[in-house]
């Protein structure tokens, strides 16, 4: 319960911060999530084009996935400055959070991934996030098979930053670049 107050408080707050950001350039709406890294990656597609999502009010929507092979179904998520994200992570799987347990930890720039996967590895009370929490930006819970999980955060400043999910073992494989433009 008291968890559900805290995340409802910080949609409120994103919320207010969202509608804080309402006036700003029309370019500003324009949010680009890549799903499909070659198709995007095409110089000939200016940031006019049409064909990636939109966002409605500086929210951009982002779902990946994760399955019982410890793999994150992307490597790559962009989105615009300044936008509010509202990330969705899907275990695909079937396995136990005990066992095939996953989540999504963006980092802050210049954090190393193994020295912190491995600090992670110690605070499995707080789903492998270090009781700190000063090396991340946003993460979610850990989730086992067939559960499902939204986040929202501010998009940081623009810049490539590391993904990962914590839980032990799994950094290795499953991480990725959130790349904010
Ligand atoms: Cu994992």
């Amino acid at each position: 319960m008291a968890y559900y107050n805290k995340a409802l408080l910080l949609f409120a707050v994103l919320v207010t911060i969202a509608c804080g950001e309402k006036n700003q350039e029309q370019e500003e709406d324009k949010i680009v999530v890549s799903d499909n890294i070659s198709k995007s990656s095409s110089p000939a597609l200016d940031s006019d084009s049409d064909i990636s999502n939109k966002s409605e009010n500086g929210i951009v929507e982002v779902s990946i996935s994760a399955s019982d092979q410890m793999q994150f179904n992307k490597e790559e998520i962009k989105v615009k400055a300044g936008s509010i994200v509202k990330l969705t992570l899907k275990h695909t799987g079937e396995m136990d959070k005990k066992v095939m347990g996953h989540n999504f930890v963006l980092l802050k720039q210049g954090v190393d991934i193994s020295s912190f996967g491995q600090k992670a590895m110690q605070a499995e009370d707080n789903d492998y996030i270090p009781e700190d929490g000063e090396q991340v930006i946003a993460h979610t819970e850990i989730l086992g098979g067939g559960e499902s999980t939204t986040i929202e955060f501010q998009a940081p400043e623009a810049g490539t930053y590391d993904f990962i999910c914590s839980f032990p073992g799994h950094y290795a494989i499953m991480k990725g670049k959130f790349i904010v433009e």
